[in-house]
């Protein structure tokens, strides 16, 4: 009784587990004639280091695969997997995983599509043709993927695909396509998903850099996501004034206005919305705000306005910026003759930003 229990337990655990990675592709039988069964790509033939499996992650997110283990029915009774998924293994959603017996396959100039291509640390898949259960256990030893060898032929010199991939039944797959295998790749010879779900996402400067010390001066932000640590430009950057202000251009370049302390937040611009920020201390500006509104006799009306603003100055005003509170640049002025058309603004707050004789004056306006 206690024996049905536990068998019930076991399928109970393995069904809520088992689809999360399947079996896309199995070669267990390559080819002997020259190179044609060089399934590995590293121009030599071998029975054993070309086999592979090819396995698919269902899921619809990264899925950390770090410490499953694969084994075959002898390395199964002998409890030594004949693959051990290294630490830091991570399958993007639609993406796989190709494991060779051996041999060395390069990931980064073979033609495997980008997937992430490992090969057996026990140094033999022993993939057998004459029968062979393969069996994935996941990082808790828990099985959740298995392969039947001994339901298809004994001697087929090519691999077994899903066809199509992923949901289609296992076939030959040299019966409907030009090649008799495809490791990493569809079907069809296109690559699977490469790209992973940011989880999260981190904001760094060359030589990690978070001041900026010098008048208007610059700091390039980059974005990374993770896992992966990809730099990624799907990001929207802004930049939230603290004591300090800053503008942020589309590209993540940050601009000194005045001095103090400004956030720097990168969102990606995928489903997932995850942002980082990253705080940055801004020095040795010229001019505190408003240095130029009250020095120089510079005046802005009507504010609040609702169709056009006017800027008089005692000086050559050289440039006129109007920016977000969020610190981005809605729109640079280039005519400073006559009034600036501000009727297309959407109402709200604005930081009027002017500039001349390398002093720089804000001032916020009210759109209304
Ligand atoms: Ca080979
Ligand atoms: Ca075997
Ligand atoms: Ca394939």
């Amino acid at each position: 009784m206690k024996n049905i229990y536990l068998f019930f337990t076991f399928v109970l655990i393995t069904s809520s587990l088992s689809g999360q990675l399947i079996f896309n592709e199995v070669l267990y039988d390559a080819p002997g004639i020259g190179l044609t069964g060089d399934a590995n790509q590293d121009g030599v033939y071998s029975q054993v280091d070309d086999q592979f499996i090819e396995l698919y992650n269902t899921t619809g997110a990264n899925l950390d695969i770090s410490g499953y283990t694969i084994y075959d029915a002898k390395n199964r009774a002998l409890l030594v997997p004949n693959h051990t998924v290294p630490a830091g293994t991570i399958l993007p959603p639609g993406g796989v995983l190709v494991v060779f017996g051996g041999g060395n396959p390069n990931p980064i100039t073979g033609n495997f599509g980008g997937a992430i291509v490992q090969t057996s640390t026990f140094g033999d898949l022993d993939l057998t043709a004459s029968g062979d259960l393969i069996c994935v256990d996941n990082a808790a030893g828990i099985g959740i993927a298995f392969f039947d060898i001994s339901q298809f032929t004994l001697d087929p010199n090519e691999s077994y695909t899903r066809n199509p991939d992923v949901t289609g039944a296992f076939e030959k797959h040299g019966d409907n396509t030009s090649v008799i295998f495809s490791p990493g790749l569809k079907v069809d010879g296109t690559p699977f998903n490469t790209t992973y779900k940011t989880d999260s996402l981190i904001i760094q400067t060359i030589g990690q850099v978070t001041t900026i010390n010098t008048p208007g001066g610059t700091l390039q932000m980059f974005a990374s996501s993770l896992p992966g640590n990809q730099p990624t430009t799907a990001v929207t950057w802004s930049v939230i004034n603290g004591t300090g202000t800053a503008s942020i251009s589309g590209s993540g370049l940050l601009t000194a206005i005045s001095n103090g302390k400004v956030t720097v937040v990168a969102t990606a611009t995928d489903t997932t919305g995850v942002s980082a920020s990253l705080d940055i201390t801004i020095s040795g500006q010229n001019a505190p705000i408003d240095d130029l509104f009250a020095q120089e006799d510079v005046i802005l009306y009507p504010n609040p306005a609702t169709d056009a603003i006017v800027i008089k100055a005692s000086v050559a005003i050289e440039q006129i910026e109007i920016y977000s509170l969020q610190g981005k640049l809605v729109e640079r002025i280039t005519d400073m003759n006559g009034p600036i058309d501000v009727q297309h603004l959407v109402p709200g707050a604005y930081l009027i930003r002017v500039s001349a004789k390398d002093k720089w004056g804000n001032k916020l306006l009210v759109k209304k």
